[in-house]
């Protein structure tokens, strides 16, 4: 896909303005700074234009208009990715679901919802509520993520131990394919044993394969009473101890970990240590304790814990208002960081090899970034490390991104050898595409493009994410 001459974006956009009104084509500098980027920051903006479709049909008319023009399109929710998948900086078209945002509906038999893909999340889950249901996927961007986009990057975020990620919820998804068709998968069945699952083929796909338009999701019962503990860990070797104990005897729904570092930059915005200790590491763990019925049994496991030496402080929230303090030390971590440009790594093995990953990192890390700020943070108890490297002050984006990818490499390196994955949650988009190799080998890499070559034969849905 190539940048368009005046004239031909003249041509171009007259011709979407054959079936797209007006107030729905935006061609202006904010809109395409507003629509033409994610929350990363490495790639400038550079859209044809913004189109913010009503309804399915006018989805397909675009996708349709898109493959006889050869005009390469970038499928919009959200934009809270990380990894650069919703970056539009070649002159495609930015295709905004923005405005495809309502709940369509609802089923208490089923336990389901169907939304469009335009749904923020945080109005699906006080949709779930209000019928004293819960959607339980759940991470910081709730507030301005669309269901459609964390199924296009199956977005997993603080409660995967207990409920797994956005594919694990999603019963049906309508779609339009890069060939302008459009599929309405599996259509909220349980079981469906009638050939290959395509659904499961778009969840992930970021954007590659088409747009999603529709989805129906699962709905759970709310959590009873859930309570939050922080633990100081005085090494890394703890952690996971402590999470076997843990969740040998609670109903975890979380299990998270930072460092104090991490810490500190969220106490400069306000917030208070959750004890007085200070450690290098501190665990943030959430159960149902219906009553108060665990309380003892927690405390107890804290003790055990203690004597192990595994962990050397800790509170348990007394109210609900405490519980949302404590979160709110691991949640705002990614707000309080970001005006450090940090480079972030999202990587994830499995549990089994959390702390044998954990031991090699460290050493690299420490080697490799002398002079560098490195945080650590995530969701330990899934696998999942998100390490964000705080860019110097004085440091150009350019040589620091160099210097980040270079030392990208080894953790990479390291990290196959685990038998890890180089993006967790976050997905791969541009920012992880030159390291896909480290994870997906060549024959695989194969498979999706062949794959890529059914579903979007003329290139045009996000072309060069993922891979090229
Ligand atoms: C998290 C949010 C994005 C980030 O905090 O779990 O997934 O900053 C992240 O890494
Ligand atoms: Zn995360």
């Amino acid at each position: 896909m190539t940048m368009h001459s005046s004239s031909e974006t003249t041509a171009l956009l007259d011709g979407i303005r054959a079936f797209i009104e007006p107030a729905s084509l935006r061609t202006d500098a904010d809109s395409a700074l507003l629509y033409g980027r994610d929350w990363t920051r490495l790639y400038q903006p550079n859209p044809l234009a913004v189109v913010l479709p009503g309804t399915i049909e006018q989805v397909r008319q675009l996708v349709c208009y898109a493959n006889d023009h050869r005009l390469a399109l970038v499928p919009s929710g959200g934009r809270t990715g990380l990894s650069g998948a919703a970056v539009a900086s070649h002159g495609e078209l930015v295709v905004s679901l923005e405005r495809m945002n309502r709940i369509l509906d609802f089923d208490a038999v089923d336990r389901s919802v169907t939304c469009q893909a335009g749904t923020v999340t945080e109005a699906l889950q006080n949709f779930a509520r209000e019928q004293g249901l819960s959607y339980p996927v759940d991470f910081a961007s709730r507030g301005s993520s669309h269901i459609g986009g964390n199924i296009a990057t199956n977005a997993g975020g603080i409660k995967v131990v207990r409920y797994g990620l956005t594919r694990d919820w999603v019963t049906g998804l309508k779609v339009v394919t890069g060939r302008g068709d459009l599929l309405d998968l599996n259509r909220g069945l349980i079981k469906n044993a009638s050939g290959y699952d395509l659904r499961h083929l778009f969840i992930g796909s970021e954007g590659t394969l088409g747009i999603i338009v529709e989805a129906t999701l699962k709905l759970t019962r709310p959590l009873h009473e859930p309570n939050v503990m922080v633990l100081g860990v005085p090494d890394l070797n703890g952690l996971m101890a402590i999470y076997g104990v843990l969740r040998g005897a609670l109903e975890l729904s979380a299990f998270e970990f930072f460092s104090e570092l991490a810490l500190r930059h969220v106490l400069k915005k306000g917030l208070h240590r959750p004890f007085e200790t200070a450690t290098p590491y501190y665990v943030l763990t959430e159960f149902e304790n219906p009553a108060g019925r665990f309380t003892d049994q927690a405390l107890q496991l804290f003790e055990h814990c203690t004597e192990q030496g595994w962990l050397v402080d800790g509170v348990i929230s007394q109210s609900e208002q405490q519980a949302k303090e404590l979160w709110r030390l691991r949640e705002d971590i990614s707000e309080s960081i970001a005006e450090h440009q940090p480079y972030k790594n999202d990587i994830s093995v499995r549990i089994s090899r959390v702390p044998a990953l954990l031991e090699e990192i460290d050493h690299l890390l420490a080697r490799e970034y002398p002079n560098f700020e490195v945080l650590w943070y995530g969701h330990i108890g899934d696998g999942n490390l998100h390490i964000n490297i705080l860019k110097p002050a004085e440091m150009a984006t350019a040589t620091f991104a160099e210097n980040c990818g270079a030392v990208s490499e080894h953790l990479f390196a390291t990290l196959q050898r685990h038998g890890g994955s180089i993006s967790a949650e976050h997905g791969v988009g541009l920012t992880k595409k030159p390291y896909l190799h480290y994870t997906r080998d060549a024959t695989e890499v194969g498979y999706l493009r062949a794959l890529k070559q059914v579903f979007d034969p003329n290139g045009i849905m996000n072309p060069g994410k993922i891979f090229d």
